[in-house]
């Protein structure tokens, strides 16, 4: 494919990605897409024969995810299994799932492009006509992404779990990130832990929280299963005209996991008045109404697969995943800044703060306490 990549496009894509994956026509354009705090995406647009094609590549953040293979192989496989749930159900395959495009050179599994400096890339077609949310507008949308989250954890309930690789192990292990957030403040490396008291103390003070959903897992009352674990609603794509849930992206955390990190992580992000990042907390509330939206959407389509103790479970684990991420944003702080994109010096601080605010909130709310 001929194109003059490195002059006009070399500083968001290397010639080499531009070429590496078995794409339509000549890149007219390539553009940074997408809100998301791990991984580089961009938007590209080809042209072959007078038509316009569109994909979305995204270079992995190998820092995060240390198995890109692994990883991939759990997309694809996901994928393929809705993708043959979604056409039996005679919905449209290419709106409602993803299609990766294989690399040129065949390695890496086939859908992974290893770059000339050693990045790993990949590539998908781009589905038009849609809209993502950063922030829920109305309860009925958020309804909608219940129902996708249930329907997606139903097609998935006989997928086995032990056949997918835990590509980050411990992921929403709160025992376990509470660990590490304590291995931090002990090490302080940039000496920020001072400037942050009340949030260190907020976390320490909470520690209890951390094994209750795994204490249910290990007493067999709530199950393991093939989860999303990064349900937030820029996750969720819908279609522009209709206002249809299409699917959920941003597979890269497949893996097994229980149902109620899913449910309480996008209360976490979507039952709240404002963005994860807002700096002014008196404009950040719990909101009740969208809580019910979504839970009344998810148990729509999940109520028959969950046991007494997942539904039992579904308040706490929104308070559990808020305090879970916030602990994370904090941690990132106090360590640098190493793991969440950032665009300002207090940022991961800045979403900390919302984090705990809204479990306050959830707290006073649901009525549970430490
Ligand atoms: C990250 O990649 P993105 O922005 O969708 C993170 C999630 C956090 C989220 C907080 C692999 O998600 O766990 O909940 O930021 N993903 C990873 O916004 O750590
Ligand atoms: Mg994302």
């Amino acid at each position: 494919m001929a194109s003059n990549l490195d002059k006009v496009y070399g500083s968001l894509l290397p010639a080499d990605v531009a070429e590496g994956f078995e794409t339509e026509g000549v890149i007219s354009a390539v553009e940074p897409l997408g809100q998301g705090h791990i991984n580089r995406t961009f938007m590209v647009t080809t042209k072959k024969d007078g038509a316009e094609y569109y994909y979305v590549f995204q270079r992995i953040n190998t820092n995060v995810f240390k198995m890109p293979r692994e990883l991939m192989d759990n997309v694809v496989r996901v994928t393929e299994h809705i993708r043959r749930k979604t056409a039996a159900e005679g919905k449209p395959v290419e709106r409602c799932t993803i299609k990766y495009i294989k690399a040129r050179d065949g390695g890496n599994g086939g859908y992974l492009y290893r770059d000339l400096s050693g990045q790993y890339w990949r590539a998908y077609v781009y589905i038009g006509d849609c809209v993502v949310y950063q922030q829920v507008e109305r309860a009925g949308d958020f309804e909608k992404a219940g129902i996708a989250l249930g329907q997606f954890q139903k097609k998935l309930s006989d997928f086995p779990a032990d056949g997918l690789c835990e590509t980050i192990p411990n992921f929403h292990n709160t025992v376990s990130r509470f660990g590490d957030f304590k291995r931090i403040i002990a090490a302080d490396p940039k000496g920020r832990k001072a400037e942050c008291g009340a949030e260190v103390d907020f976390v320490l003070s909470r520690e209890n929280y951390c094994s209750r959903v795994l204490d249910r897992i290990a007493s067999g009352e709530v199950p393991v299963r093939v989860t999303h674990n990064d349900t937030k609603l820029n996750n969720v794509l819908m279609d522009a005209e209709t206002g249809d849930v299409l699917c959920l992206i941003d597979l890269d955390t497949v893996m097994p996991g229980s149902a109620l990190y899913d449910f309480g992580d996008s209360i976490r992000f979507g039952a709240s008045s404002a963005a994860e990042d807002e700096q002014d907390l008196s404009k950040v509330h719990f909101v009740p109404e969208y809580y019910y939206a979504y839970r009344r959407g998810y148990l729509s389509e999940a109520e028959e697969i969950l046991t007494d103790a997942e539904i039992e479970l579904l308040p706490f684990s929104s308070i559990l995943l808020t305090y879970e991420c916030g602990m994370r944003f904090l941690g990132d702080y106090i360590d640098g800044d190493n793991y969440f994109g950032i665009s300002r010096p207090s940022h991961n601080l800045d979403r900390a703060r919302t984090q705990f605010k809204l479990v306050s909130d959830m707290e006073k709310y649901f009525g549970i306490k430490a």
